[in-house]
């Protein structure tokens, strides 16, 4: 709640726990802040997040958007395996999931196979392809 209207767009950006752990969160913080700034309710659960914290949270605050980050290529089976996760437990309820980060950068097409959607090479580009999803648009 904020001043008493729910804000319905809720995002959370979460660097999740791989075999290889990815202590590479400033550019997802900076994707979190940049959808603040924008009027976003977000949750940011931190680098190294596991899996089953994630769906407990989506669970707990049903967010619009979920934001994945991979920077190293070893990230990216354990990002596949959170979204595969996320979508068995949420089913057609599933929240969209956005994926970023250097690796996904590298090779956009990745993301397809992992499962999630590029939004954007970054913070802003994010944010502008879902200006017409904001409440306040
Ligand atoms: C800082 C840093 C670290 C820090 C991270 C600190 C932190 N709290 O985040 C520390 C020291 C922990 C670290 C560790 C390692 N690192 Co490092 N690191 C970097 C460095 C210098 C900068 C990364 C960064 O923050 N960039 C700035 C941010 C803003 O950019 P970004 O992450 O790409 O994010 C932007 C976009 O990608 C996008 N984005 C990101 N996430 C998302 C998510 C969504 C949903 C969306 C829409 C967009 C989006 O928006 C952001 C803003 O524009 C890079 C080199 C580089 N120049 O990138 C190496 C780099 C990524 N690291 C590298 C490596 C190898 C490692 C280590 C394996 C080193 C080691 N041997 O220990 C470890 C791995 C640790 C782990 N298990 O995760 C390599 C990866 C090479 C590769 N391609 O495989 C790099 C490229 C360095 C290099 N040239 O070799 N690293």
């Amino acid at each position: 709640m904020v001043a008493g209207i729910r804000l319905e767009y809720v995002a959370a950006f979460v660097g999740i726990r791989t075999l290889a752990g990815n202590q590479h969160i400033l550019g997802l913080n900076m994707v979190a802040d940049a959808f603040e700034l924008e009027g976003w309710a977000v949750d940011s659960l931190g680098a190294d997040t596991a899996v089953e914290t994630l769906v407990e949270q989506v669970r707990d605050t049903r967010p619009h958007l979920v934001g994945l980050s991979a920077s190293l290529p070893q990230h990216l089976r354990g990002l596949g395996q959170a979204i595969g996760r996320l979508r068995q437990a949420f089913g057609d309820a599933c929240p969209r999931i956005a994926v970023g980060g250097l690796a996904i950068n590298q090779f956009p097409g990745l993301a397809d196979w992992v499962g999630g959607e590029v939004l954007g090479l970054d913070a802003l580009a994010a944010v502008a392809a879902t200006a017409d999803e904001h409440p306040c648009h």
